[in-house]
């Protein structure tokens, strides 16, 4: 349970060999009264999970955290908590790799290292009966030692190692995860969304030049030229702007390789 410094992590940790899902423990530990800011990690899982009921491979030697957090903002402004998530992942490993590797963060909530996927993002929440957030789970995958091959995912993945990171093993990479999202959330806790909003498009991928996008059975191509207030992705089309709430982007736009 130790932090990367031998010394006993500044932050609640609860570290387990292995889980169901970093997300699930977080949804009993709040049943138990956790309180926020309480970091669950699992060395691996056996149904770890990424959004719309996908897979996430987790074995050993990679960082899966959940941070379990009490309503942090009005419902509306749960599509903000996304981007402040993925941009503390995305400096973080930032911070990890030699600086000459591209970290950019892939809408709405994946981060990328040289247009490979090196972390992705969770959030899961449950309300009161009575009205109101009750718990949100926070969960993030980090690829630290491994990644899965091309022909297993949507899209290419790749993991620290790959990608010249300092072999520090995965409570540091914990560490600085759990350090940029303490920072992110206080920022924008008490900025609101701009500040995070502009910081995401600083480093997001593919800013200005062609995306495509699947929403649903749909599939939408244009040049992504904006996140709107709310986060949704804003493309311009062929038959104009189209704002995207939800939706999967593309390795590539066709025509390319
Ligand atoms: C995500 O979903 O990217 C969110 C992943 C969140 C995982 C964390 S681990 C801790 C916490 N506990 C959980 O149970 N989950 C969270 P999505 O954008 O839907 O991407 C899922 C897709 O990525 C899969 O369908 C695969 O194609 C691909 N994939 C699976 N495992 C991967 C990995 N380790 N690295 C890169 N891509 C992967």
């Amino acid at each position: 349970m130790g932090s990367s410094s031998g010394q006993p992590p500044a932050y609640p940790l609860l570290a387990y060999p292995a889980l169901d899902s970093t997300n699930d423990e977080v949804r009993r530990q709040a049943a138990l009264g956790g309180e926020d800011g309480l970091v669950i990690t699992a060395d691996t899982q056996s149904a770890g999970r990424g959004r719309s009921g996908r897979f996430w491979q987790s074995p050993e030697g990679n960082l899966h955290l959940s941070m379990l957090m009490r309503p942090v903002c009005s419902p509306e402004r749960a599509t903000e908590l996304p981007f402040v998530v993925a941009l503390a992942v995305a400096e973080a490993v930032a911070g990890l790799v030699p600086v000459a590797r591209a970290v950019r963060c892939k809408w709405p909530n994946d981060v990328l290292i040289d247009d490979r996927k090196v972390a992705g993002v969770l959030i899961e929440s449950e309300m009161r009966p009575e009205g109101g957030v009750d718990w949100i789970a926070v969960g993030i995958g980090v690829n630290v030692a491994m990644a899965p091959g091309d022909d297993e995912v949507i899209f290419p993945a790749t993991c620290l190692s790959a990608a010249g990171g300092r072999d520090d093993g995965v409570a540091s990479v914990r560490d600085a995860v759990v350090d940029r999202l303490y920072f992110w959330r206080r920022r924008w806790e008490e900025g609101g969304f701009a500040p995070i909003r502009r910081a995401w498009l600083g480093v997001a991928w593919r800013l200005g030049a062609p995306l495509a996008v699947r929403m649903g059975d749909d599939r939408i191509e244009g040049i992504f030229s904006d996140l709107d207030v709310r986060g949704a992705l804003i493309l311009q089309s062929a038959d104009g702007l189209r704002v995207i709430p939800a939706g999967d982007v593309l390795p590539q736009i066709d025509g390319e390789r």
